[in-house]
């Protein structure tokens, strides 16, 4: 069993957004699963963020800006490999929103990420280019807090980069699996082998007491 610490605890949820879920631009199978996971966890955090994967129409991850590229394939910008996605999470589309069944109302704070044309964000810390900060170290730390337990889409990319960077920022940090849901098995894989590397720990939130 995991004690929600109250001050120092706090649940990110992650791109929890229709475009990751089934009938979206770049579903996540089962992703809308996560939503009433997440609403069961919001009430017993006193301290809880979401992010938002927020991009211009014309951003360089999308397939479409690259003329003669399809999907799924991966291109050299100039921060070095970049996978190339269908159009998703397009500012102010319903898409891009976050899902209407999430309690929202309980995050204190919804960071927007994605949103230079130039560069993609998979972690809430860090974007793409592993420099450019989101700012989001600076108020959990302001905030005192020490511990995070990541939720949301999707496992291999967006929970994963952020689970390792705030790892590697020292906090501890928990995956909650029942809570997540990734774009394909192989890369929640992927991803859970290097999150073990990282010292994150892989739990689900019936471990959780409090
Ligand atoms: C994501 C690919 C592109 C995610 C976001 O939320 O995991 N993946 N943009
Ligand atoms: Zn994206």
């Amino acid at each position: 069993m995991i004690r929600i610490a109250p001050d120092t605890d706090l649940l990110l949820a992650i791109d929890v957004q229709p475009d990751f879920m089934p009938g979206g631009a770049l579903p996540a199978p089962g992703g809308d699963a996560v939503v009433p996971v997440i609403n069961r966890l919001l009430p017993r955090f006193n301290q809880a963020a979401a992010t938002q994967d927020w991009h211009p129409a014309d951003h360089a991850s999308f397939a479409s800006q690259h003329p003669g590229r399809a999907p799924f394939e991966t291109v050299r910008l100039f921060y070095g490999e970049q996978v190339l996605w269908p159009d998703h999470c397009v500012q102010n589309t319903p898409g891009a929103a976050l899902h209407p069944a999430l309690e929202a109302g309980r995050f204190q704070l919804v960071l927007r990420k994605g949103f230079r044309r130039g560069i993609d964000s998979y972690s809430a810390f860090r974007e793409n280019d592993r420099t450019t900060p989101t700012g989001l170290h600076g108020y959990l730390s302001e905030r005192g807090i020490r511990r995070i337990f990541v939720a949301g889409l999707a496992r291999g990319y967006c929970t994963d980069f952020s689970a390792e960077d705030a790892a590697d920022l020292g906090y501890q940090v928990v995956l909650l699996e029942d809570a997540c849901r990734g774009i394909t098995p192989e890369a929640t894989d992927a991803g859970s082998h290097r999150l073990r590397g990282r010292g994150v720990l892989l739990a689900r939130s019936g471990d959780l007491a409090g």
